[in-house]
């Protein structure tokens, strides 16, 4: 195995049910990031190195579903079936989790928005971030963006990662404004050999 660099995060992004296939908001082969991203998340653990999962954890009357004329079904609500994480994903029993989306009035695709998940970072010594996890478009991107705007360097895996792709290529395109701004693009192949 590659040594995992030590000042090095592994951050996963919303890997929960109702982001898989038959989810209330499912990415199309979604599940696919499950098996490299428990791969990471075991030599990270085993390296020492933090692992934080971000899960969207929104109140049944959240500003983004549709009932409150926002753009999406209710997903992810707090406690539910639809928000637990995928059974099959492994969190290392040190994976801290942060939780995003709490408020009804505001939407928070970030897993640094309205949370402490930057300092939690700089508390355990991170400087670089590996990003996987669900879905490219949305929460991925602006949790890699936010990253870089915090200042940590940010690595994408893109064998890791799924799109909604409401609009055909929207994955595709957040990829690459992702590398635009200063992103690495790499597969989890690179980060954690089989
Ligand atoms: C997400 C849409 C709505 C995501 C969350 O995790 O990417 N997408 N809420
Ligand atoms: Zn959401």
């Amino acid at each position: 195995m590659e040594p995992v660099p030590a000042a090095t995060a592994l951050v996963i992004v919303d890997v929960q049910n109702d982001f898989l296939p038959g989810g209330a908001l499912g990415v199309p082969d979604g599940d696919r990031v499950i098996p490299p991203l428990n791969r990471c998340a075991a030599a990270f653990a085993a390296a020492g190195r933090p692992v934080f999962a971000t899960r969207d954890w929104h109140p049944p009357d959240h500003c983004s579903f549709r009932e409150q004329d926002g753009p999406w079904p209710p997903h992810c609500i707090a406690g539910t079936e639809g928000a637990a994480f995928a059974p099959g994903l492994t969190l290392p029993t040190t994976a801290m989790i942060i939780g995003k989306g709490g408020r009804p009035e505001a939407d928070a695709y970030s897993g640094f928005d309205g949370t402490d998940l930057a300092q939690r970072l700089r508390d355990n010594g991170c400087d670089d971030l590996i990003v996987g996890g669900l879905a490219t478009d949305y929460c991925v991107r602006a949790t890699a963006l936010d990253g870089l705007r915090e200042g940590f360097e940010v690595t994408v895996l893109t064998d890791a990662v799924g799109a909604v792709d409401v609009q055909p290529g929207d994955g595709e395109r957040a990829l690459t404004e992702m590398a635009n701004a200063g992103c690495t693009l790499t597969t989890s192949q690179e980060i954690c050999p089989p």
